[in-house]
């Protein structure tokens, strides 16, 4: 077995390596994410605001996820049939709390929000072993300071209980209004379904009183939150294991089995910390069966009927998948 095998297998991820993305690349891809987040666009296939999968939209954001090294790492761990299957956008704005410790053992169910609707469907013979590999890029410089993505050495041996609680206590929940300060603000956010990841408030001031205080309508917005269920991680203690913060240069990234314990540290430095993931599986996966349904919502809420996954190495092996090449996504993508 090779080293990045090894180290995934052994410890749960290996890293920072380095990928082949010239810093050119890096920069641009950084640039027009951060213009995405501050306009809070709604995604052209999910139509309303999502930090997920932007590679399909976007021919540079799809470059980062074909590049030779960061493939052939995947393909270190998962063979020669690889679809790239979801991205999703992690910024980390300067004072942002700590990320809680959580583990996405493998369907990808949406169980962070409350919800169980498998996304990922693995061949009979993978049920036993992870089916799954992440990719976190790093598009920023990431010091330790930053909130570096950091892993709990070996933990996905074994899976560790969850409770779905109140969403504000949930491993995920970030404070919804750490940078709001007019009740404009709160409402555009809350119309946009920017407030709270994956959550639809895009409702919750309908038929409200205009004339709110911004503190009135804080409470209104937690009040309205009060029904949604997020995932608390039990039995987990950092101080009994082993932690590895991965602070990274831009353009390094980890691989890491999402079965391992991990999380991320409070960013407690003055910039942003930016970074993407990417998450690839066997082609021999079955995803999203649901696409073509009366329901085809995945556990984020997402309208996935116009998803794909990109082959970004070898075959497709299940002909129920919706795929593409590389080739023909940026065929149809146009450079923005
Ligand atoms: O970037 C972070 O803060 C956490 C990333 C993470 O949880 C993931 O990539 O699965
Ligand atoms: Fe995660």
């Amino acid at each position: 077995m090779n080293k990045i095998a090894q180290d995934v297998f052994e410890n749960g991820f290996a890293g920072p390596l380095d990928s082949g993305i010239r810093p050119g690349l890096l920069a641009s891809a950084a640039e027009k994410i951060d213009r995405m987040l501050e306009a809070r666009d709604a995604h052209p296939i999910y139509g309303r605001f999502s930090v997920r999968d932007w590679h399909l939209i976007d021919p540079e954001v799809l470059n980062l996820f074909t590049d030779a090294r960061i493939v052939d790492a995947v393909s270190d761990v998962l063979g020669n049939d690889i679809l790239l299957w979801r991205s999703k956008i992690f910024a980390k704005a300067p004072g942002e709390e700590a990320l809680g410790w959580h583990q996405e053992w493998g369907p990808f169910n949406g169980e962070e929000i409350g919800n169980d609707k498998p996304a990922l469907y693995p061949a009979e013979h993978r049920r036993d072993a992870p089916w799954n590999l992440t990719m976190w890029l790093a598009l920023d410089d990431v010091t330790w300071d930053m909130g570096p993505i950091r892993f709990a050495l070996g933990t996905q041996k074994r899976r560790f209980p969850i409770a779905m609680e109140p969403i504000v206590q949930s491993e995920f929940y970030l404070d919804p209004f750490r940078d709001i300060s007019t009740l404009d603000q709160l409402v555009t956010r809350a119309r946009q379904s920017a407030l709270v990841l994956d959550i639809d408030t895009s409702a919750y001031f309908d038929g409200a009183p205009t004339n709110l205080t911004l503190e009135e309508a804080k409470a209104l917005v937690l009040d309205k939150l009060r029904v949604e269920r997020g995932a608390v991680t039990l039995d987990f203690d950092e101080r009994e294991h082993e932690i590895v913060s991965v602070p990274m240069k831009a353009g390094q990234f980890a691989l890491f089995t999402e079965r391992c314990m991990h999380g991320s540290s409070a960013n407690i430095s003055d910039c942003r910390r930016l970074a993407i993931n990417a998450r690839y599986t066997f082609a021999d996966t079955l995803i999203y069966p649901f696409r073509q349904s009366d329901e085809p919502f995945d556990g984020s809420n997402l309208d996935v009927s116009s998803h794909r996954c990109v082959l970004v190495r070898g075959r497709s092996l299940d002909p129920r998948n919706a795929v593409a090449t590389p080739e023909e996504l940026r065929g149809e993508q146009a450079f923005v």
